[in-house]
């Protein structure tokens, strides 16, 4: 079955919607099948988003997620990453429409307030950065 690794930014934490979001996904029909709250390192949000490592806004990125709890999980389900990211919506709340998670729940850009993987490739290599135990 495919996987996706979802996250929900330390902004999501913060303002306590982390039962709202997982809600979403559940009641989709998806399956979670691990989940933690972490507070991420350095190290680990720079792998994570190491796509970005020479992007202007990589620095202040890095320093988002690693401000405070971020909620990980793992969702599986057909076709679960094209699924998951129709829910969280367009990066840019501003375009993202009313319905999805960042549309509802999200502000700006820099604040999206969740993560999940854009291929099978990448949802891999994530899986092993946040659930290295799993592997
Ligand atoms: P997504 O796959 O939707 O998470 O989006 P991207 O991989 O394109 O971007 C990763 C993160 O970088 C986004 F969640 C927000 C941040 N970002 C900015 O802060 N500024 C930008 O111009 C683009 C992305």
């Amino acid at each position: 079955m495919e996987r996706s690794l979802v996250l929900i930014k330390p902004d999501g934490v913060e303002r306590r919607l982390v039962g709202q979001i997982i809600s979403i996904y559940e009641r989709k029909g998806l399956n979670i099948t691990a989940l933690k709250l972490v507070k991420p390192s350095r190290e680990i949000a720079e792998t994570h988003y190491v796509e970005h490592k020479d992007k202007p806004f990589f620095s202040e990125l890095v320093t988002y997620l690693t401000r405070g709890m971020v909620c990980a999980m793992i969702i599986e389900g057909p076709n679960v990453i094209e699924t998951v990211r129709k829910i969280n919506g367009a990066t840019d709340p501003a375009q993202a429409e009313m319905g999805t998670i960042r549309g509802q729940f999200a502000l700006s850009k820099a604040e999206n307030i969740v993560h999940a993987s854009d291929s099978p490739e990448s949802a891999e290599r994530e899986i092993k950065i946040w659930f290295p135990e799993a592997e």
